[in-house]
């Protein structure tokens, strides 16, 4: 029998599953990514795979079990990556009840899924579920970083259903022996980030600013602080969950919270400009609740996987500046 490794990844078209996928295959991993159907492709992060032979697109949808059953049969992974979701928290209202069947019940589909395909096959399947620091939500802001003990008290749609899914991961281990995790991951960015997410925002408008293409950047609330990391580091981290021998729920993160401003401060620095002078406030962009500071502690994964983040905070923010102004001028 070959020893090479299979895994599903669902969500491969995001900037998690994109990076996951290029981490696995570089480890010798024959990668299944599921994808949505659509009559537009939105292969951006993935475009890359298509000539991959060890790579390998499969539609399904998480509101499909049926989908779900038949992409893990295809499949036969010995491991599980469950990034597909509606990531983006401030749509989370707009959109509750997608949100709540996308990020909770399909879920549960999932390990349904896993579980029926472990019990007919003599197998260990092992899950990753891409849980949020927005579980977390109202945080103390300068209080202690937030660690596997905290208390939970989410914010928003998108925060409650994820918080519905940690629980179901740790009901299947508990009740049924499934080797499942849950990664609760700070924010964690990178040049491949969607576009409505902030950093990504700016990083595109300094770029655009700095070509002369925009003329100012409107954002909504700036009196917020984040723990943000480089999602390559953190897929790794995924990845070392899923290579212990039992399993467990680990929190990634930094432990350094910045503010928005601060983010600003940086960015149009890498282009010589000072933020004040483009950024205004716009009440679109606002939130019905907001999550005002998060900041987590690493502690239990430094010392369990072996795991701490590598790019400093600077350098992510570079990285994001530099990739989308050769982005523009590629164009
Ligand atoms: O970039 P964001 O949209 O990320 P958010 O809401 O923190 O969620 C991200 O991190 C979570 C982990 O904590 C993930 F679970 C989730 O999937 C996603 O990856 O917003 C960051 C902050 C918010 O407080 C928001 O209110 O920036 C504030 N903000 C201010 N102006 C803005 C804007 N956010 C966006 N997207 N756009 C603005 O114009």
């Amino acid at each position: 029998m070959s020893s090479q490794k299979t895994a599903l990844i669902t969500g491969v078209n995001g900037m998690d599953g994109s990076h996951l996928a290029d981490f696995l295959l570089n480890k010798g991993y024959v990668v299944y990514g599921m994808e949505r159907r659509s009559s537009v492709k939105n292969r951006i992060n993935t475009k890359h795979l298509e000539s991959n032979d060890n790579f390998h697109f499969v539609i399904g949808d998480m509101s499909d079990s049926e989908s779900l059953r038949n992409i893990v049969y295809l499949s036969h992974p010995d491991e599980v990556y469950n990034l597909a979701a509606q990531s983006f928290v401030g749509s989370s209202w707009a959109i509750p009840l997608e949100t709540s069947d996308t990020n909770g019940l399909g879920v549960l589909r999932l390990l349904n899924a896993v579980k029926q395909y472990q019990e007919h096959n003599d197998k260990v399947v092992k899950f990753y579920q891409a849980s949020t620091s927005e579980m977390f939500g109202l945080m103390e802001k300068g209080g202690s970083s937030a660690n596997e003990q905290t208390v939970f008290l989410p914010r928003s749609p998108y925060g409650i259903a994820k918080l519905y899914a940690y629980w179901m991961v740790r009901n299947y281990r508990e009740s049924y022996g499934l080797f499942a995790c849950n990664g609760i991951l700070f924010n964690h960015e990178s040049e491949r980030r969607g576009i409505e997410f902030v950093t990504r925002k700016i990083s595109d408008a300094v770029a655009r600013i700095h070509l002369g293409m925009q003329d100012k950047l409107l954002l909504g609330n700036l009196e917020v602080w984040r723990d943000w990391g480089y999602a390559p580091d953190y897929v790794e981290g995924m990845w070392l969950m899923l290579q212990q021998d039992t399993p467990s729920d680990y929190v990634l993160a930094t432990n350094e919270a910045y503010s928005l401003e601060q983010f600003l401060d940086c960015a149009f620095k890498v282009v010589g400009l000072d933020w004040r002078d483009y950024v205004e406030q716009d009440e679109r962009y606002m939130r019905p609740a907001e999550v005002p500071y998060l900041r987590g502690n690493y502690g239990l994964a430094n010392d369990k996987l072996g795991w701490k983040p590598k790019t400093s905070f600077e350098e992510l923010v570079e990285i994001m500046v530099n990739n989308d102004i050769n982005l523009l001028r590629k164009d």
